[in-house]
């Protein structure tokens, strides 16, 4: 590239937000290649998205994209990523290495072309199942383009071949045999131009890190590593090769949690040159994780594929369940049943895919279903029969999700139906309620113990006070199915009476009372309840809880009475300022529930506004406070005796 083409090409440069047009003085060749790529950088959004972080990745993957492609052509089993000092990123592979050959007329070499003209690949390339090309598929010269200078490196029949861009993507020296070697493959190395990645040109790790990994479990027989060697005293690097592809994937999704079968059920197929896999596994929980790719592509979006698995799925379970006798005729399990508790990826290799939907990451080729949906089908279905304990456990758990479903319909219904009608005769019996209607001033008393819960009728201020009591401790929401919470009585009786709905349907411009006081006795089983209660709210009416309307109530430990003098302690310290105070003479009553207050002790110690200490509950950090809920109240029952042995006063949750 001469002096004066250069000049020109940053003339133009300074003028690209104007994006006018300028008049070339280039040679007929440049033109059509310089306009190209001049393009690309007026308009870099139109190609890589954005210029933002993930522009600036996106680099990446359109060259490690080449890499990808050249090892499902068959030639190529490793890609290594360095991040080198400076942000200079380095993508090697072990194919055949580009295109070296010239070109008779243009004299230009076949690796110039491609990292100088739009999409140049494909018109060279004829590998089946590109995935440049895909959804990204811009080509390495948009890199190039888009780049302060880029080098690739071609080792190819023992010789190394060497090619160097400046600017944009101007040949500043030409492709050239500068060594020997016994290898084969590709080395591109490039620095992102800081004058269109103005907002930043640093590449975070862990992006390329979890998209490698993802490429690794995508593709078995290639092995990804990632090398960080921009800080010396930071050096960072990852090596991923799963030799078990997806299966892999599925266990590591699952990891740490129970599964219902120590098995992942793996199917795959070719039909119509399109390869279709799918890796599944069943884990107790309720949720899913559903994945789908096609070319390595995560189609979020979901399309054909994802269909066709669903489909089938659903299918192979009905019949097993029908053909064993486990489903009556008329029993029928809906997709959302079968999914409950599933992790699955779906990948499929596609020679011509389209992508459709808000991001492009809908597959939009519906002959996909069928394809998709013939393999899991007949291979699931044969799974089943060989395998009838891990068959009938998915099927037993689908049942489970459809009863669940089922009652949880109608526990909306039912609270939906209540809060229309808006009438005392739905409220539950246990229900004590207030007068008043206006719910800013409204308060429930969840009182725990039925004794409890006739002091604090009689005690309480009935126009703003309403008290509902509680048997005993109610269900523990996070062990439970979710049938068996809304079967569950006193579950029932707070949602009917808060009135606010339940998970996606909370609205708490309906709750019925603004504040929802949570009175157990001071002592650690008071401390259970408590927690049962706070898990409650959190998993199903978590808006409530950020909403501040959670308060939980204090009761004293002790009174301490001297002739008419009587005062209260509602801590141990407390108590020592008391004893000083009173001297001699005095009578001490130790509070050990709830229950042993009467009415009027119980009104001025807790329910009085004017003396009464409410704690409101607010969960700052969420995903803290889920932690911490899941370890009280999920399966292991080790840390949860000691969180209580050593905090049975919440210390560590957030009021
Ligand atoms: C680090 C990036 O680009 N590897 C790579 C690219 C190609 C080939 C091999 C290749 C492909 C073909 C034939 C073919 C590309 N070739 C082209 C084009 N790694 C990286 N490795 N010979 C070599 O597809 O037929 C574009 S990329 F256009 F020449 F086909």
């Amino acid at each position: 590239m001469s002096e004066h083409k250069n000049e020109e090409f940053l003339k133009f440069e300074e003028m690209e937000n104007e994006a006018t047009f300028v008049d070339h003085s280039y040679t007929a060749d440049d033109i059509q290649v310089l306009e190209g790529l001049e393009a690309v950088r007026l308009r870099p959004g139109m190609y890589i998205g954005s210029t933002s972080s993930r522009g600036l990745h996106h680099l990446v993957w359109e060259i490690v994209d080449n890499g990808i492609d050249e090892a499902l052509a068959g030639f190529a089993n490793q890609i290594d990523v360095v991040i080198e000092a400076g942000n200079v990123i380095a993508v090697r592979d072990n194919g055949r290495g580009m295109p070296v050959g010239i070109h008779e007329k243009t004299g230009i070499s076949a690796v110039e072309t491609i990292m100088t003209v739009l999409h140049a690949g494909g018109k060279f390339g004829g590998g089946a199942y590109k995935v440049s090309g895909g959804l990204h598929g811009v080509g390495a010269s948009v890199v190039n383009a888009l780049s302060e200078w880029m080098e690739v490196t071609v080792f190819q029949d023992g010789k190394v071949y060497f090619i160097r861009f400046e600017d944009g993507g101007h040949t500043v020296e030409p492709l050239k045999v500068i060594g020997e070697t016994t290898q084969t493959g590709s080395l591109v190395r490039f620095k992102a131009d800081p004058r269109i990645f103005k907002e930043t040109t640093e590449y975070d790790y862990d992006i390329l890190n979890t998209r490698l990994r993802q490429l690794a479990f995508l593709n078995r027989d290639i092995r990804l590593t990632l090398k960080d060697e921009r800080d010396p005293e930071e050096a960072r690097q990852s090596d991923y090769h799963y030799e078990g592809g997806i299966i892999e994937y599925v266990e590591y999704l699952n990891k740490g949690k129970q599964t219902i079968s120590d098995r992942v059920i793996y199917v795959d197929g070719l039909q119509d040159n399109i390869f279709a896999e799918v890796a599944l596994q069943y884990n107790e929980g309720y949720q899913s994780n559903i994945y789908s790719f096609c070319n390595n592509i995560n189609t979020h979006e979901g399309g054909f594929h994802e269909d066709g698995f669903r489909l089938a799925l659903t299918r192979v379970i009905n019949k097993y369940g029908k053909d064993n006798n486990l489903l009556k005729k008329d029993e029928t399990l809906s997709q959302d049943d079968v999914k409950e508790g599933l992790v699955a990826i779906i990948s499929i290799k596609h020679p011509d895919p389209q992508y459709e939907g808000q991001t492009k990451t809908k597959l939009g080729n519906s002959e996909v279903r069928k394809i998709v949906s013939n393999i899991v089908g007949e291979k699931m279905q044969r799974f089943f029969l060989e395998n009838p304990t891990i068959a009938k456990s998915i099927v037993e758990k689908a049942m489970v999700a459809s009863k669940a479903r089922i009652a949880a319909k109608k526990a909306r219904e039912l609270t939906r139906r209540k809060s229309a009608l808006d009438g005392i005769s739905s409220l539950p019996g246990k229900l004590t309620d207030c007068s008043s209607k206006d719910a800013s001033e409204c308060e429930i008393y969840i009182v725990e113990g039925n004794s409890a819960g006739g002091s604090a009728k009689q005690g309480r201020d009935a126009k703003t006070q309403a008290i509902l009591p509680l048997r005993g401790k109610i269900l523990n929401v996070q062990k439970a199915r979710p049938n068996r919470i809304f079967e569950n009585a006193e579950i029932r009786s707070m949602i009917t009476a808060f009135g606010c709905g339940i998970q996606d349907e909370v609205d708490v411009s309906k709750l019925r009372y603004h504040k929802i006081v949570i009175m157990t006795d001071a002592d650690v089983d008071g401390s259970h309840i408590c927690t049962l209660m706070l898990t409650f709210l959190y998993r199903f009416m978590k808006p409530v809880i950020d909403g501040g309307y959670v308060y939980i109530a204090q009761p004293p430990l002790y009174k301490v009475q001297k002739g008419k003098k009587i005062a209260y302690a509602y801590k141990e310290q407390e108590m020592d300022t008391l004893r000083a105070e009173f001297k001699e003479g005095y009578k001490v009553q130790r509070y050990k529930g709830l229950g042993e207050m009467d009415a009027e002790q119980l009104w001025e110690t807790t329910m009085d506004p004017k003396h009464r200490i409410l704690k409101r509950v607010t969960v700052e950090d969420a995903m803290e406070a889920d932690a911490v809920f899941d370890m009280l109240m999920g399966e292991d029952v080790e840390p949860r005796r000691d969180f209580i042995q050593t905090n049975a006063t919440y210390a560590t949750l957030d009021y």
